[in-house]
């Protein structure tokens, strides 16, 4: 049975997209053998079989299965034997609420920093959908109003709002103890998003984040070092 994550690509096959990070994730960490299948932002024709045209899309033997929060149930329920992503049904809820915080949170908080440098590392021929889909989701903010509204204060702010996850660090490697689970996969994919899209740094040696950061792009073989990044 083939195992298929289809994966957002930009420039200098750099795959960027946090959701999609979630995804391989989790499935290193089942152990399952899987190839990525690169999807422009535009190649939506690519995606018409999941019913949908957003990433992570799983094609797992016959099953499709997209979003990156159904994709980890659906790793979950089918391998029942292999390293618990959730560890049981209370910690699942417990990571669902982390997935919903830290969309609306977390990933949403830093956003409007990253965003102005996205336009560099989409691929040229996704540009023109790329501005116009933002612009239209942004209710005609640009790149530019975004640009200058970034500052270091605001970095440091949300480098801040994390402090919930220093005291989780204090007494452990990963947010769900001895090993990372699907709650790290989450939270950590901030991280690696921003370290392929932006030059502003999300955490600095020195913090407990930082040493987070390194500790999930060592997991599975260096996964997450694959392809280029800022730092
Ligand atoms: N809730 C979804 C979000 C997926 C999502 O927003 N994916 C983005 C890439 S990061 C996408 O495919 N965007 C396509 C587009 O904007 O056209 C998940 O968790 O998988």
């Amino acid at each position: 049975m083939s195992t298929e994550l289809f994966d957002l690509l930009g420039r200098d096959d750099r795959r960027f997209s946090p959701f999609c990070w979630r995804a391989k994730y989790a499935l290193a960490h089942k152990g399952i053998e899987f190839t990525t299948i690169p999807v422009r932002f535009t190649d939506k024709d690519k995606l018409a079989f999941s019913g949908q045209d957003k990433v992570p899309v799983l094609r797992d033997g016959d099953t499709v299965v997209s979003d990156s929060w159904n994709i980890a149930c659906h790793l979950e329920d089918t391998r029942p034997d292999g390293p618990t992503l959730f560890g049981g049904p209370g910690g699942r809820r417990l990571a669902r609420l982390v997935n919903h915080w830290f969309d609306s949170a977390g990933l949403r908080g830093v956003f409007p920093l990253l965003f102005p440098d996205i336009f560099d590392i989409v691929l040229p021929e996704d540009l023109d959908y790329f501005t116009r889909s933002r612009l239209e989701r942004f209710g005609g903010k640009t790149r530019a109003l975004f640009a200058a509204e970034r500052s270091e204060q605001r970095l440091h702010a949300w480098r801040a709002s994390l402090d919930p996850f220093r005291v989780m660090l204090e007494d452990a490697p990963f947010l769900c103890g001895e090993a990372a689970g699907y709650a790290d996969y989450v939270v950590a994919s901030v991280f690696l998003f921003g370290r392929q899209v932006s030059p502003w740094r999300l955490a600095e040696p020195g913090d407990v984040m930082y040493a987070y950061r390194e500790r999930i792009l060592d997991l599975h073989g260096g996964l997450g070092r694959a392809g280029p990044a800022f730092y």
